[in-house]
């Protein structure tokens, strides 16, 4: 695989894995709705994330959790472009998290470096605003939209249908263009997945990896870890979001999205440590 992810003025070389932190500037997303409601609270929380080690700061204006209600472009974009701004000119690598082609190039034009689709590009427009830039691309694998997708969790092979979704999004983009250095793939752990397909996806993740292209995994906080050990409040799951990070991580990973960077980034480097004796990140 291209040992580097190319994200606009960033380059990650992928020997460690990068955690990518996030911010849901929104008042209603599943773990931290209404915490970064404020542009100002937002970059500062940023501004810890990036001391703690994060790599990625993935600013998010709509919540995608199952059932979310929809906002209009303007209320996005109001909520999250002074927190892009105020997040890449304090020198962070920023990732769009929006599913919406003008919410991606204004940000893109305000200093955002990735653009996280959680519905892989699906929008030729959203393709188009890819091609125009050289921001780094997370394809992400749902079915219908946020409001519909639970109803469409049915599937005879789940890897194999995340795998070929993944790998013709990856066709589409690279014939119109787009340099495959800049594409990283996601399954969508929690989109259209009961708990039994999200632990498919994570058991059988190296096919996904085998596609070719870094693989993002986001189950941080995620529904499946509180069905599976029982706690209900999503910020309770910090250890079996960890465990999940690490692992993905093992399993070839190379990106993680997470809500509790400096607890992640710790295990993750005690974990490379143990793997190739490295002492620092
Ligand atoms: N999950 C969420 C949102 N964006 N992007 C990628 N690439 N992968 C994910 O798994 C993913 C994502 C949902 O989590 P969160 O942002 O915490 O909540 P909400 O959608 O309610 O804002």
């Amino acid at each position: 695989m291209d040992p580097i992810w190319r994200c606009g003025r960033f380059e990650f070389r992928l020997g460690r894995p990068l955690v990518m932190g996030i911010i849901n500037a929104t008042p209603d997303s599943f773990s931290d709705g209404g915490r970064f409601f404020d542009p100002r609270s937002a970059i500062a929380a940023a501004t810890v994330m990036m001391a703690d080690g994060a790599d990625i700061i993935d600013i998010g204006g709509e919540s995608t959790r199952p059932g979310a209600a929809q906002v209009s472009l303007e209320e996005e974009l109001e909520r999250v472009v002074a927190v892009v701004e105020g997040v890449a000119e304090a020198g962070g690598c920023v990732s769009i998290d929006t599913r919406h082609a003008p919410i991606a190039a204004e940000c893109l034009r305000r200093g955002a470096s990735i653009v996280n689709d959680v519905t892989g590009l699906r929008d030729p427009e959203m393709v188009e605003v890819a091609r125009g830039s050289d921001a780094g691309l997370v394809v992400m694998h749902m079915r219908g939209e946020p409001g519909t997708m639970q109803g469409m969790a049915a599937y005879d092979d789940v890897v194999a249908e995340v795998v070929s979704f993944l790998r013709s999004r990856c066709e589409v983009l690279t014939d119109a263009g787009i340099a495959p250095s800049r594409i990283a793939l996601d399954p969508g752990i929690g989109f259209a997945k009961t708990t039994a397909h999200n632990l498919e996806l994570l058991r059988r993740l190296d096919e996904v990896v085998a596609i070719g292209r870094p693989v993002l995994v986001g189950a941080s906080r995620k529904r499946f870890i509180g069905e599976i050990t029982g706690v209900a409040e999503p910020r309770g799951r910090l250890a079996g979001s960890v465990a999940v990070a690490l692992d993905s991580v093992m399993r070839g990973a190379s990106i993680v999205r997470v809500h509790d960077v400096p607890e992640t980034v710790q295990a993750l480097a005690v974990a490379r440590a143990i793997r190739e004796g490295v002492s620092e990140r």
